[in-house]
């Protein structure tokens, strides 16, 4: 197992997130990776590749061109306007009022958005790049050869869609890591999110896709976040019709019915005939993780992640969610020694 870091992830920390009405310290905050980096050592997962920067028109084949433009200048431009907190999106384009891109940048913020969780600071395109390089760099070395490989991304990316942000996410290493599988010569690539949360930008950016199928494991919208994606019936459109897959799950669920769901998800991967895969690895399915539901134990990682090996698939895992911040680094490396024991 390859493992890939960096530490530009430092570079992006809001100062604060609005949870239920209050401000808090970011669920998602960066001591996340130094717990995992202490687990990888713990576990001898030692293997560590360089990464390279993630090219351009790669980034382009994901995202949209005025997206890209505008995380990278949306700091500048609000500091310009003479602002220095960080830029948290509060007017955003709800049904019929979307039809015209603004110029202001309070405008172009909300346009872009699609919660108010997630903001943008000084640093927040650095190490959105840097986690996005990560990813590609993981894929590099499995086309080249290698049977897995481990990318620690931070910011995370799933819930970024090709022209929005959100759910902390702001480019989406899964996808990019998928597109570079194809870019790579892989024919079928499968990208399975097993982050507790739907990996709703993941599936937008392959909904009307036949070369990438999509699976996502997760709380059920109607009761979780994102609220909006999700749902059983999604199952891909035109093209894309049959390859994408979601198993919404109820608040609660035990890792008995989750495994049955993944083994199912696991079923269609193998009949789908991927080349590669891309897991979007979440670890806020664990029992005590503080904005989730569901009730995973840490051995139950490593049971699941010994289903993942199983297939024998070229495998990168890109990291995602993941809030029992002493419990992410053990419950994600349960997840990459699981898979090496298959
Ligand atoms: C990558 C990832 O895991 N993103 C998750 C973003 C979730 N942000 C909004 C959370 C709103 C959750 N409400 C929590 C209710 C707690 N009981
Ligand atoms: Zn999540």
């Amino acid at each position: 197992m390859k493992i890939v870091r960096s530490d530009d992830h430092r570079k992006h920390f809001p100062a604060g997130e609005i949870h239920a009405g209050e401000i808090v310290r970011p669920f998602e905050c960066p001591e996340r990776v130094d717990y995992v980096n202490a687990a990888l050592e713990a576990a001898g997962l030692t293997d560590e590749i360089e990464a390279t920067a993630v090219e351009s028109e790669l980034l382009a084949q994901v995202h949209d061109h005025g997206f890209l433009r505008f995380l990278e200048t949306a700091w500048d431009e609000w500091t310009t306007d003479g602002h220095t907190a960080d830029m948290i999106a509060m007017s955003l384009p709800i049904r019929r009022m979307n039809t015209h891109v603004p110029e202001n940048i309070y405008g172009k913020l909300g346009w872009y958005s699609f919660a108010s969780d997630t903001s943008i600071t000084d640093g927040t395109w650095e190490a959105a790049h840097a986690g996005a390089s990560l990813a590609r760099s993981a894929q590099r070395a499995v086309s080249a050869g290698a049977s897995s490989a481990f990318a620690l991304c931070r910011p995370p990316g799933h819930h970024a869609a090709s022209d929005f942000f959100g759910g902390y996410c702001y480019l989406n290493n899964a996808a990019i890591a998928a597109q570079g599988f194809r870019n790579d010569g892989a024919e079928r690539v499968a990208v399975l999110d097993v982050d507790f949360h739907h990996g709703n930008g993941t599936q937008d950016i392959f909904y009307d896709r036949s070369d990438v199928f999509f699976a996502s494991l997760h709380g059920d919208p109607l009761h979780e976040f994102p609220y909006f994606l999700g749902h059983a019936d999604e199952t891909g459109t035109g093209a894309g019709d049959g390859f994408n897959a979601n198993y919404p799950l109820l608040p609660g669920t035990t890792f008995d019915r989750w495994l049955e769901a993944l083994d199912h998800a696991l079923v269609r991967i193998e009949t789908f005939g991927a080349d590669a895969l891309v897991v979007s690895l979440g670890v806020d399915t664990f029992e005590d993780d503080p904005i989730s539901s569901f009730k995973l134990s840490s051995d139950d990682f490593t049971t699941y992640g010994a289903r993942l090996g199983s297939l024998g698939l070229p495998t990168v895992y890109v990291l995602e969610g993941g809030y029992a911040v002493d419990e992410i680094g053990t419950n994600a490396v349960n997840v990459l020694t699981g898979h090496l024991q298959a």
